[in-house]
């Protein structure tokens, strides 16, 4: 009675098989859910429908009517736990076949549903490897477990397999739980009605029009994102609050519909990243829309010995910035709209700061919480223990956005890019060519004091070679240090250089 007649063998193996490729399944979609993405199936469902002939498409419609899509999920997933069963029955002799079959699923699926630029490759690929990592761990188990002990353990083979089962179907349900709170946030945010305070055309004179050159508003689809956060954090407007604690007289708290019902101001103020190198675009500018930061800090009251503001997101993300910056007259906001909308998810739903002058890792709290007064040795913020300076003032900066290096048609055209000083300005921009002397470019209007400006120079280029480099005065006559630094620790400096050869 040692050996199990093989058709019932095989049978056995093969639902091994099937249940491990349902816990993958299941995993996939807890994977997708917890980064707040599309079901890696439905992405998988989706590139389907992209890609087939129209023909087939509308031969689909016919056949399964509206439920078409539905009808892919199932038949993706009854393909893949097809191939999870025939990886069942070959695992008892060769697992490296079981593993070959589940990692060509798995990437197959990464392949399809990472050209969703709601899922993005690297999700998709992270999503897929877990779900790959986590159907072949437990086939191994069950598989093994199987191998070692004979018959009599029949009933406990099936218990975990029906826990397997189980198991992945509770994962699938989590997935789709926490994706739907995703959704649910986004709903949230189409509905918050933002004012605009300024007019949303351009000033007149305060934008170029040069191919190639940056945008002078940097449009939110293509501003650039920092931040630690893997999964998007995704704030219930209902239950969200800013508290104020710390050295403060009153201690207060305030929600989303009473922080809109104050005075809201509009502001352009340029948002950068202290590692950008130069030259490098971890740099953008916004119309911001928020509370100034002093009104809600003077309702509060500051004690006279608070010196730094350690500002929180929901995700424990801290920044902490000198108690001044809100008080010094530069642009400070607790911001709720950026470019007309209401903040992006990924740029801080529903309320970030903005600070100019200082860089985003200091100052630029998104999915803000909290706000504490504190001294300086009281806290040291996320990133200063990881070796970033505790105070980073931003550092001025140009950058050439055209040419790019590399080949140009030879004869006139703009030499173009952007320049920033937030807080202080720029008065002046200057463009060298080979080693020849310095060249005052043209600089659009500013926006704000707060706001990068663009600035162009034509030139005629020969043929052959040329270096084109580019630097900055900012509003205090300071020109920016030819010194090179790197991003670490508080801020890139050095002349951005481009080498373009023109035919
Ligand atoms: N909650 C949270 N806020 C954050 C960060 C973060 O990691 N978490 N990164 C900061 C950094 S380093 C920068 S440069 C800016 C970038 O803002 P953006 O993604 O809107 O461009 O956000 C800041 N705010
Ligand atoms: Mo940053």
């Amino acid at each position: 009675m040692i050996q199990t007649s093989q058709p019932t063998g095989r049978l056995r193996s093969a639902l091994t098989g099937i249940v491990s490729a349902g816990l993958g399944f299941g995993v996939s979609e807890l994977a997708s859910g917890l980064l707040g993405i599309p079901s890696l199936i439905q992405g998988v469902a989706d590139w389907v429908v992209d890609s087939v002939p129209p023909g087939v498409k509308d031969w689909a419609i016919t056949v399964f009517g509206t439920n078409d899509k539905l009808a892919l999920v199932v038949g993706i997933v009854a393909v893949g736990l097809g191939l999870g069963g025939l990886a069942g029955v070959l695992a008892g002799r060769r697992f490296g076949a079981a593993v070959a079959i589940f990692a060509g699923f798995g990437a197959a699926g990464a392949l399809a549903s990472s050209s969703n630029p709601a899922t993005g490759v690297t999700a998709a690929w992270l999503v897929a490897i877990a779900a790959v990592v986590a159907g072949l761990a437990v086939l191994n188990w069950l598989t093994r477990a199987k191998a070692d002990r004979a018959e009599m353990a029949t009933r406990r083979d099936f218990l975990k397999t029906a826990a397997v089962a189980g198991l992945g179907i509770m994962t699938a349900g989590m997935g789709r739980a926490l994706y739907s709170s995703a959704r649910a946030a986004a709903g949230q945010r189409e509905e918050v009605a933002v004012p605009q305070a300024i007019a949303s055309e351009l000033p007149a004179g305060t934008s170029f029009d040069v191919s190639g050159l940056t945008p002078v508003v940097v449009p939110n689809k293509d501003f650039y994102r920092i931040d630690t956060a893997i999964a998007i954090p995704r704030v219930d407007l209902d239950t969200w609050s800013l508290t104020f604690t710390g050295m403060v007289d009153t201690p207060y708290q305030i929600g989303f519909d009473e922080l809109m019902d104050l005075p809201l101001v509009e502001r352009y103020v340029t948002l950068s990243c202290v590692s950008n190198p130069v030259g490098g675009d971890l740099v953008g500018n916004a119309r911001w829309l928020g509370v100034p930061l002093r009104d809600l800090l003077e309702r509060a009251g500051v004690k006279p010995d608070a010196e730094q503001l350690v500002a929180r997101s929901v995700d424990d993300f801290t920044v902490g910035f000198p108690v001044e910056a809100a008080f010094d007259g530069r642009e400070a906001l607790v911001a709720v709209g950026m470019n007309g909308e209401a903040l992006p998810i990924e740029h801080g739903f529903p309320v970030r700061l903005v600070v100019s002058g200082l860089y985003g890792y200091v100052s630029a709290t998104k999915w803000l919480t909290e706000i504490e007064l504190t001294t300086w040795d009281g806290f040291d913020a996320y990133w200063v223990p990881r070796g970033w300076s505790k105070e980073a003032p931003v550092k001025t900066q140009s950058r050439i956005d055209t040419p790019a290096r590399g080949s140009i048609e030879s004869g006139t055209r703009f030499i173009a890019g952007v320049a920033w000083a937030p807080h202080r300005g720029i008065d002046r921009v200057e463009v060298q060519l080979d080693n020849g002397s310095w060249m005052e470019a043209e600089l659009s209007e500013p926006l704000s004091k707060d706001a990068w400006r663009q600035w162009r120079l034509s030139h005629d280029f020969t043929t052959g070679s040329h270096r084109i480099r580019v630097r900055a005065t900012d509003g205090t006559g300071q020109t920016q240090s030819e010194n090179e630094r790197p991003p670490a620790p508080n801020g890139a400096e050095g002349w951005h250089t481009v080498v373009v050869t023109a035919k």
